[in-house]
């Protein structure tokens, strides 16, 4: 039996983005963290079909857009990618909105403005057009904090490092240089792959940080190593491992929002600072700091991220349950 999944692909500063805009399944929930939880019970599949080879790639990621569940909202986002359905994703929401806005999936209530109801709660956007085109959107972001600070790991093979965690969206480990790491470019793609997933593992024996107000959204997901900006104009630099082999080639917007968050903890940002935030492969996201808010009891701050995405074609994928790789396989 073939499903078919009418797709429109491209990336958000090159990462892709698949947006699944024919063939989503039906989900049973009454807000997008309770269908995430259906649609990973009984259609996973579709995920790991669609992203993991043959038919994706380490760094695939995308999603589908749903009817909203509440009167307030526009649409509700799933997200899948290769680690699975996160509760946010900055680059996949600049790239579902451009794709959605330029095919007429989405109708706005209100032009160059959308509230998106997202597993981690409720974004809003706002875009700018030049024809049919879609421009640039900008994400006012779920709240971010810092959940965690100086954690003391040994990693083998390489030495100390301290570790902080903060949370954009997805809770990510961040390392600055420090001790054996001295920049992302003397590091390279390969060793920052193997290092993350050790990071990770050894982080996730370490603490497992939970959400104030949502516990079904915990754990450290996601590496961050932070550098110094290398082009012109750009304030810091990234590389932000994620899934098991993938360095997002988009700067990550939640990675952005947690390394916001991190910055005014420490004192270098204040409410009102932009933050221009390069990529691995030097692509950029603006960030800002709209403001401080307070979240249960937890200081946080309310990022916004700006960015743009291109779409690349149609693709129509068939999953046919003869093929023995229908789901989608990793090495
Ligand atoms: O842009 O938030 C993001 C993201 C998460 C994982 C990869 N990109």
């Amino acid at each position: 039996m073939r499903h078919h999944f009418f797709c429109v692909d491209g990336h958000t500063a090159g990462n892709p983005v698949r947006l699944v805009a024919g063939g989503a399944p039906l989900l049973k929930g009454a807000s997008m963290i309770e269908r995430r939880q259906d649609f990973l019970e009984r259609f996973d599949w579709i995920r790991t079909g669609l992203c993991f080879e043959p038919r994706g790639h380490d760094m695939m990621s995308g999603g589908f857009l749903y009817p909203p569940t509440r009167d307030d909202t526009d649409c509700g986002i799933l997200f899948i990618e290769t680690s699975g359905c996160l509760p946010m994703c900055g680059h996949g929401t600049i790239g579902l909105v451009t794709f959605g806005l330029e095919h007429g999936l989405i109708t706005p209530r209100e032009p160059g403005f959308l509230r998106i109801e997202v597993p981690a709660g409720t974004i809003e956007i706002a875009y700018g057009t030049e024809g049919d085109r879609v421009r640039w959107v900008r994400i006012r972001n779920v709240p971010a904090y810092v959940a965690a600070t100086d954690i003391a790991i040994d990693v083998p093979g390489f030495g100390p490092l301290t570790v902080d965690v903060a949370y954009g969206g997805n809770f990510y480990a961040i390392i600055e240089p420090q001790g054996p790491y001295t920049g992302l470019d003397d590091l390279g793609a390969s060793r920052i792959v193997e290092l993350s997933r050790t990071i990770r593992e050894i982080m996730q024996t370490r603490i497992t940080p939970v959400h104030p107000l949502d516990n079904r959204i915990k754990g450290v997901t996601h590496v961050l190593w932070a550098d110094k900006p290398k082009g012109e104009g750009a304030d810091g630099r990234n590389a932000v491992f994620y899934g098991e082999r993938a360095i997002d080639r988009s700067p990550c917007g939640t990675g952005t929002s947690a390394r916001m968050a991190h910055l005014v903890h420490k004192g270098v940002l204040k409410p009102g600072d932009r933050f221009v935030h390069e990529s691995y492969i030097g692509s950029r996201f603006i960030g800002k700091v709209e403001e401080l808010v307070d979240l249960d009891g937890t200081p946080a701050i309310l990022p916004s991220i700006e960015g743009s995405a291109v779409a690349t074609g149609f693709n129509t994928i068939w999953i046919d349950r003869n093929d023995p790789f229908w789901a989608g396989f990793s090495v």
